[in-house]
C-alpha cells in the first residue's frame, strides 16, 4: 500500500505540545553528576510548565547550537544539561522539542506506560524521503495497529529462540572468513602482525552477515575485489546518516523546496540504498517464484516471509530494506568500539580469551551451547555499548499522563532517556570511565540501566542478529589474534545522527601463535 504525501510529513514534523516559557535553573549541582531529585518525594507534583531547561525560543537557541557547531556534539551537550538542570529538564530546538531523563528509575516509569502501540521519535527526513518518492514504511518508520500487525510477524522472524538457532552458522561462517582476510593481510605485510583502520573491513562484514541472515546469500565482500555496487551502498548508507543530522532541526520539506544540497544528497543516498536492497530482494523472489528453492534447510528471513505469505510483498521489501540498511554502520561501530577497549584493557582482553578457549573446548563443536557459555563476552559487549551506545537516547511518545522526578508529565509529550549521559554517570555506574565488564556481572541492580537495544515491544528488532554477529565476530578474532592500540590515542565520539568515534581508530591485529 502506498501512503499520501503531503499531510503524512507535515503532521510529522509539526509540534504537537505547546509549552509555556518557563523558569530556568533553580538548583545547584555537583560537576560529575546529578544531584537529589528537585522537591521530596510525596509532595504534589509539579505542573510542567516548572520543568527545569533552557528556554529562550526555540529557534535562538537552534541559532545558538548552530553557532557553536554544536551538530556534531549532540551527547556532550546532554551530559553538561544533565549537570546544569538536574535528572530532568526540556529543551526545544527549531521543531523539535522533548523532555529528557537519564535516571534509570525515570526510563522504567516510561517504558512500563508504553502501551501496546509505542511510539519513539520518528526521525523526519527519513519519512520524508518515502512521502517524497511514494514508498511505504518500514515497520521502523510505521505506528498504531500498522505497526504493531507487521512487527509481530517479523518478530517471528527475527528475534525467535528457535530463528536464532538459524542464524549461528550462517553468521559463523561470515566471522571465519573475516579471519581468513585478516590472515591473509598478516601473512603480505611480511611483520606478522597488520596495523589498520579496521572500519571499512567492518562495514563489509556486517552487511556480509547481516544479507546472509536476510537473503541466505553470500554476496562475497570479504575478498579483495568487491562489487562496486556494494561499496556504493555501504558509503549510501553512512551519506544517509551524514545528511540526517540538519534534518533534525530544519523541517525537510524547506530543505525540499529550496532544493538544498543536503536533502539532495539525502534522496540520493536512500535512492541507492533502495535500489540495491530491490536487487538483493528481486534475485530471492524470482527464484521463489519459479521454485528454486534452495535444498538448504534455511534460506534466510527474507525466504520464511516470503513462505508465509502474511505480509504483503511491499511491506516485506520496505522492511528488508531497512534491516539491510540498519545492520551496516550499527554493528560495524560498536565492533571497532569494542576492539578499541579491549586492545586498552590487556587484562580484559586476556580473561574475555580464557573464557572462550575454556568455552570452546567445553562445548565440543556445538556453537550455540559454547555461546551460552560466554558471560563474559557478553558483558563485554554490553559495557561496550554503555561507553559507545549507537543511539544517544531512546525515546518514546507518553501515552498517557505519568509522573517522572515529581513532575507531571502529560500525554502525547515525546520523553528521551539519555542512554549515553546515563552510562557515564558516577551515580548509575561505579567509576563510569572504566571500562570494566564484569561490572555487568558484579553490579547489584542492573535494572533499566542496559538500553542500548531500546526496550519492550518497540526495541531493535536487528537485536539478536547483532548480538549474535557481535558475539561471533569477538569469538573469532580472540581466538586468532591479539589486538593491540598505540598507547596515549584517545578517541572521543562524534553524533552523526548514530554515535561514532571522531577520528579514525588504528588497531594492530597480531597472529596469537606468532607472539614477539
Ligand atoms: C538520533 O534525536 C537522534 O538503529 C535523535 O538501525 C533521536 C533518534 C531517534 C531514532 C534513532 C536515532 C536517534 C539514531 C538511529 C536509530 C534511530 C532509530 C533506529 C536507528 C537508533 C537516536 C538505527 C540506527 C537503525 C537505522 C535503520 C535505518 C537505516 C533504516
Amino acid at each position: 500500500m502506498f501512503a499520501q504525501a503531503g499531510p503524512r510529513l507535515q503532521a510529522s514534523v509539526r509540534c504537537k505540545v505547546l509549552w509555556a516559557v518557563a523558569p530556568g535553573c533553580r538548583r545547584a549541582y555537583t560537576a560529575t553528576g546529578v544531584v537529589c531529585p528537585p522537591s521530596p518525594r510525596g509532595k504534589a507534583a509539579l505542573p510542567l510548565s516548572e520543568l527545569p531547561g533552557d528556554w529562550r525560543t526555540s529557534w535562538l537557541s537552534l541559532y545558538h547550537f548552530w553557532q557553536e557547531g554544536s551538530f556534531h556534539n549532540v551527547h556532550n551537550l546532554m551530559i553538561q544539561k544533565f549537570q546544569k538542570f538536574g535528572p530532568i529538564y526540556r529543551e526545544k530546538l527549531g521543531l523539535y522539542e522533548s523532555v529528557n531523563i537519564i535516571n534509570p528509575e525515570d526510563a522504567a516509569t516510561l517504558f512500563k506506560s508504553e502501551g501496546n502501540y509505542p511510539k519513539r521519535f520518528t526521525v523526519p527526513p527519513w519519512l520524508a524521503y518515502r512521502d517524497f518518492r511514494n514508498k511505504p514504511y518500514g515497520v521502523l518508520l510505521k505506528n498504531g495497529e500498522a505497526w504493531r500487525s507487521d512487527r509481530l510477524i517479523l518478530n517471528k522472524e527475527a528475534m525467535s529462540l528457535q530463528m536464532i538457532k538459524c542464524f549461528v552458522p550462517l553468521l559463523n561462517e561470515v566471522s571465519e572468513d573475516f579471519v581468513k582476510r585478516v590472515q591473509l593481510q598478516i601473512e603480505k605485510s611480511g611483520h606478522g602482525k597488520w596495523t589498520t583502520d579496521l572500519i571499512n573491513e567492518l562495514f563489509r562484514f556486517a552487511l556480509e552477515s547481516v544479507c546472509n541472515v536476510l537473503y541466505g546469500v553470500r554476496l562475497g565482500l570479504l575478498q579483495d575485489f568487491i562489487d562496486p555496487e556494494t561499496q556504493k551502498f555501504i558509503n549510501a548508507v553512512t551519506l544517509m546518516f551524514h545528511t540526517t543530522l540538519p534534518m533534525l532541526y530544519i523541517p525537510p520539506s524547506l530543505l525540499c523546496r529550496i532544493n538544498s544540497k543536503t536533502w539532495r544528497d539525502h534522496v540520493q543516498s536512500w535512492d541507492v540504498i533502495f535500489s540495491h536492497a530491490d536487487k538483493c530482494i528481486q534475485n530471492i523472489y524470482q527464484e521463489f517464484q519459479l521454485d528454486q528453492k534452495s535444498t538448504k534447510e534455511y534460506n534466510g528471513i527474507l525466504a520464511c516471509l516470503l513462505l508465509q505469505n502474511k505480509l504483503p510483498i511491499e511491506d516485506i521489501k520496505a522492511s528488508v530494506t531497512e534491516m539491510m540498511a540498519g545492520g551496516v554502520d550499527t554493528t560495524s561501530t560498536t565492533l571497532q568500539w569494542a576492539m578499541y577497549e579491549l586492545a586498552r584493557s590487556p587484562v580484559v582482553q586476556e580473561q574475555v580469551r580464557a573464557e572462550i578457549f575454556a568455552a570452546r573446548q567445553a562445548a565440543q563443536g556445538d556453537l550455540l551451547k559454547m555461546l551460552k557459555a560466554l558471560r563474559l563476552l557478553k558483558a563485554t559487549i554490553k559495557e561496550t555499548l554503555r561507553l559507545h551506545p549507537v543511539a544517544v537516547t531512546v525515546q518514546r511518545y507518553t501515552t498517557q499522563e505519568i509522573i517522572l522526578q515529581n513532575y507531571f508529565i502529560p500525554a502525547n509529550t515525546l520523553v528521551q532517556v539519555g542512554i549515553h549521559a546515563m552510562g557515564r554517570d558516577p551515580n548509575f555506574f561505579n567509576k563510569p570511565e572504566l571500562f570494566d565488564p564484569e561490572r555487568w556481572l558484579k553490579m547489584d541492580s542492573t535494572y533499566f540501566r542496559g538500553l542500548g537495544f531500546g526496550f519492550g515491544p518497540r526495541q531493535c528488532l536487528g537485536r539478536r542478529i547483532a548480538e549474535l554477529e557481535m558475539q561471533l565476530f569477538l569469538v573469532h578474532m580472540l581466538e586468532n589474534f591479539k589486538i593491540e592500540t598505540k598507547r596515549g590515542v584517545d578517541v572521543g565520539t562524534k553524533f552523526d545522527l548514530i554515535l561514532i568515534p571522531d577520528k579514525p581508530i588504528h588497531l594492530t591485529l597480531r597472529a596469537l601463535d606468532a607472539q614477539p
